[in-house]
């Protein structure tokens, strides 16, 4: 399942209206996936305090929307693209690539739950094309 032109083009264009929110939606949906997918603070041990609003949901949320940011700004080849992501996820901080569907997800829910009108059902399908894409892309160092 790849992303045709007509999923970029739509990728580029939600990514433009929630730009301004990447940091609001990035700390939403990580507080998310904590509560829900409990099994996933093990990764984020060594931070002292993982509760909603607290320092580490500000800077993780941060960085996991930079990434996608940069996911958006390299669709063309997410591979390279996101080479050196892959490579620390996978080598230095050993994070199952299952999570990155978990992650996914978490996400998706917050663009639903923020902009309910903006994420349209063919917004819809054409970012989990483009998470499919970005968890692949992600997972090329584990192989
Ligand atoms: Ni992830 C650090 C991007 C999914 C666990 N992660 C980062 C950084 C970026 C990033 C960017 C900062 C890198 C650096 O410091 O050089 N992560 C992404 C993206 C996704 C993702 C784009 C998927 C959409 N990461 C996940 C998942 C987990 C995860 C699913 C675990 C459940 N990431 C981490 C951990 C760190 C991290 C752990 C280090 C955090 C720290 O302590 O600073």
């Amino acid at each position: 399942m790849s992303l045709n032109n007509k999923d970029k083009a739509a990728v580029k264009a939600l990514w433009g209206k929630i730009a301004k929110s990447a940091d609001i939606i990035g700390s939403e949906a990580l507080n998310r996936m904590l509560v829900v997918y409990p099994q996933t603070k093990t990764y984020f041990a060594h931070w002292p305090d993982l509760s909603p609003g607290s320092e580490f949901i500000k800077v993780q949320g941060k960085n996991v929307m930079g990434g996608l940011g940069l996911a958006v700004s390299k669709i063309d080849d997410l591979t390279t693209g996101l080479m050196e992501l892959s490579e620390k996820h996978a080598f230095t901080l050993r994070v199952d690539p299952s999570n990155f569907k978990v992650l996914s997800h978490c996400i998706l829910v917050e663009l639903a739950t923020i902009f309910p009108k903006e994420l349209t059902p063919e917004e819809h399908l054409s970012y989990d094309k483009f998470f499919a894409a970005v968890a692949l892309a992600l997972s090329e160092k584990y192989r």
